[in-house]
């Protein structure tokens, strides 16, 4: 290895190379690469020593899995209940609970002092019909996966989620919390608001390593080839669509990473250094993040919020008319996308078996009471109804 490094650095190498479980070798791994400076000559070593990372944690993913299926998994991460799932994520006292509460109407423990709340509770949001569950969640410091017995479930509990709500305490600096918060998720594996790195990888049961488009990537042939070894695959094609680094083809062969969307509830809007700290926000992060500024303790901003978070979801509300003419109170909730079709489906198949046609008012409609076809892409808010032979 590189003999460039810091003495703590190499220290650190040392302390990796001498962990025995799988557990130790990832926390020493993750502690040796934050300490190698990140620059062009480092680049490739730090892709290397990531991808190590991705081999034990895949290691590590296999063995808690095997637990599971023995009964020894989470035991606190909620099931999804209703059309999506959300989760408050903060730091200590930001106001993850009084905001769950203001929205939910749910009773959820504030309190002045930290870890207030110990384990997840679920609520309930009624977005316009959709029927939303949200989280609150216990509070996340610095190193909570290796230092609290929980992390490894709260981190479940996050992935699993339809949409992150970050929620920051504007009374304090923002980008303290922010940099907490997304260094956490960033190694308990979540990655925020980010695409999936432009590759397609395919196993091929024979015939060696065939690359597609590796001018797009600044490395060696061999440099390539020895990053996918590493996660025992020899027999593949790797096609790069856009120029990316090493490290982003780490990152695409990291199967335990989990993609999720993310906004930011900029919380107690009402104290004093409140403006600073939100412009400080905006100035940070508007570009990855929508940014909400409230008050859940003035209960400010709040009314908004919930066709603000449903937008995120990419799910549309549709209401169903009924043959006396009169529309559905509960609307189907699904992707969108969704067509006709999709709907006639969901309320009998007979609908779709001998659909004649829709008429459909609302947002996808030219005008009211359009006639249209199985393969209509509808809107939120349509109205449709469907006739049937
Ligand atoms: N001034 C002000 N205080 C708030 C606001 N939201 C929460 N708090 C207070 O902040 C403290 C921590 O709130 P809590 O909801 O328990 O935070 P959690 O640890 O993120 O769940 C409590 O004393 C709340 O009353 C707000 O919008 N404005
Ligand atoms: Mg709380």
């Amino acid at each position: 290895m590189s003999t460039n490094l810091s003495p703590e650095a190499k220290l650190a190498e040392e302390e990796y190379q001498e962990a025995k479980t799988i557990e130790d070798k990832i926390i020493k791994l993750e502690k040796f690469i934050s300490m190698v400076p990140k620059h062009k000559a480092t680049e490739k070593m730090v892709a290397r020593l990531r991808s190590s990372l991705v081999k034990h944690k895949s290691e590590l993913d296999d063995r808690r899995k095997r637990m599971k299926s023995l009964g020894k998994g989470p035991s606190w991460v909620l099931a999804k209940e209703g059309d999506a799932q959300i989760s408050l994520v903060g730091v200590a006292n930001s106001g993850k609970s009084l905001l769950f509460r203001n929205l939910t109407g749910a009773n959820a423990k504030v309190g002045d002092y930290p870890f207030t709340t110990e384990k997840p509770e679920p609520g309930v949001l009624d977005c316009d019909g959709a029927i939303i569950q949200l989280i609150d969640l216990p509070s996340i410091f610095p190193n909570i996966r290796n230092e609290s017995k929980n992390g490894n479930m709260l981190f479940s509990q996050i992935r699993a989620a339809d949409l992150i709500i970050f929620v920051i305490d504007l009374s304090k600096d923002p980008e303290e919390q922010m940099t907490i918060l997304l260094e956490e998720l960033y190694n308990g594996s979540i990655r925020v608001n980010k695409e999936l790195p432009p590759i397609e990888l395919r196993k091929t049961g024979s015939g060696g390593a065939l690359l597609i488009g590796e001018d797009k990537l600044d490395a060696t042939r061999e440099e390539i080839i020895e990053i996918l070894h590493d996660q025992s695959l020899y027999n593949f094609s790797l096609k790069i669509l856009k120029p990316i680094q090493l490290s982003d083809l780490v990152e695409a062969l990291d199967a335990s990473l989990s993609y999720n969307v993310g906004i930011i509830v900029a919380n107690k809007g009402d104290t004093d250094n409140s403006k600073e700290n939100f412009e400080k926000l905006k100035k940070l992060y508007s570009k990855q993040f929508m940014i909400y500024p409230v008050s859940a303790l003035k209960e400010e901003g709040l009314e908004i919020l919930g066709d603000e978070i449903f937008k995120h979801l990419n799910l549309v509300r549709i209401r169903s008319k009924e043959q006396n003419g009169e529309i559905a109170k509960k609307p189907i909730v699904i992707k969108e996308g969704a067509t006709v079709g999709d709907i006639a489906k969901i309320i009998h198949t007979r609908f779709f078996d001998h659909f004649k046609q829709a008429k459909i008012t609302g947002p996808s409609a030219k005008f009211s009471g359009q006639s249209v076809g199985l393969n209509h892409i509808l809107k939120d808010g349509d109205v449709v109804e469907i006739f049937a032979e």
